[in-house]
């Protein structure tokens, strides 16, 4: 069910902090202009779309080709991949089918630490097809000199189920080549460019070519050192055992129509999942949650 920008901007704006717009026919889009920080969220997929803390360059990347439209996901910020990260089964959208689909609005709100949105849904004919279980998931988005995502699955069902899951994080970068991803050393990893080839991470991350890995069994936070930008973007975590570092590079971009040639190189994913292996069992009337803290400095 489609709801208006006007009913949604009756019940759930705040004045001169929130209010919706629209990026494109059903495609509701929450602005805020807090104290600390503005925000764009897409209530579709319940995407983070942009975070700029007062003060700083934005921190999320989105792509200057991104495609607002309904039913597809938007090329940048925060992608949501739940009940799975990856490419699930044959025939099945990769990363699971909340990204695509309309979220609910739930409350929106102030406090200490920023303006809140919560964005919601749960199972319906749609999704009994695609995975059958009974579910209500809820993402809680908090903008403001941290911007703080914590998505909580909860099993309405009377059987557990298993899930991998994503807060599909792309950030900024002042130029790639002079990025390093710290906080992973001594980790193992699974390669997804060589075949999810098994290795262990020395040292920083640094990229001079595509990557695409799966870090397990991590909580770590990492830091992103950009030392084009001059700043350092740290990425707490918890409820997450796996930390993805994805940069399609030259090639892969290609094949990307929402991305615009050599965009690349300004962009990075450090992503807070329980991918793989990292698999989360959710037993009747539980919940799972999955918290990402993201917050700037300077070098
Ligand atoms: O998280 C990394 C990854 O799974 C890559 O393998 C890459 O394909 C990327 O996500 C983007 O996936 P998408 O389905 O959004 O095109």
């Amino acid at each position: 069910m489609t709801v208006s920008i006007e009913s949604l901007n009756q019940q759930f704006a705040i004045p001169n902090v929130l209010r919706f717009v629209e990026a494109a026919a059903g495609v509701p889009i929450i602005e805020i202009t807090g104290e600390n920080a503005s925000a764009r969220i897409a209530v579709q997929g319940a995407q983070v779309l942009e975070w700029q803390p007062v003060g700083q360059q934005p921190v999320l990347w989105i792509s200057r080709a991104a495609v607002y439209q309904a039913g597809k996901g938007v090329r940048g910020g925060v992608p949501v991949c739940w009940p799975w990260f990856g490419a699930g089964e044959a025939g099945k959208p990769a990363h699971g089918f909340v990204r695509t689909r309309m979220w609910q609005v739930r409350e929106t709100g102030q406090n200490a630490q920023g303006v809140y949105v919560k964005l919601g849904i749960g199972d319906d004919a749609e999704t009994r097809e695609l995975w059958n279980h009974a579910f209500d998931l809820e993402l809680i988005v908090v903008a403001g000199e941290m911007l703080t995502m914590e998505l909580v699955t909860l099993n309405t069902g009377d059987t557990p189920f298993v899930i991998t899951d994503a807060l599909h994080t792309y950030f900024r970068t002042g130029d790639i080549t002079k990025t390093e991803v710290l906080g992973l050393d001594n980790t193992p990893y699974l390669d997804k460019v060589v075949g999810f080839g098994e290795s262990i991470q020395h040292g920083a991350v640094s990229f001079s070519g595509e990557t695409d890995r799966v870090y397990l069994n991590t909580q770590a936070e990492c830091v992103i050192d950009d030392a084009a930008l001059n700043r350092k973007i740290y990425v707490a975590k918890s409820g997450s055992d796996s930390t993805v570092v994805w940069n399609p590079w030259i090639e892969k971009e290609k094949g990307f129509a929402d991305m615009a040639v050599g965009e690349y190189q300004e962009m990075l994913c450090v992503e807070t999942c329980n991918a793989a292996s990292d698999t989360i069992t959710v037993a009747p009337a539980q919940s799972h949650h999955l918290l990402a803290k993201v917050s700037v400095g300077s070098n």
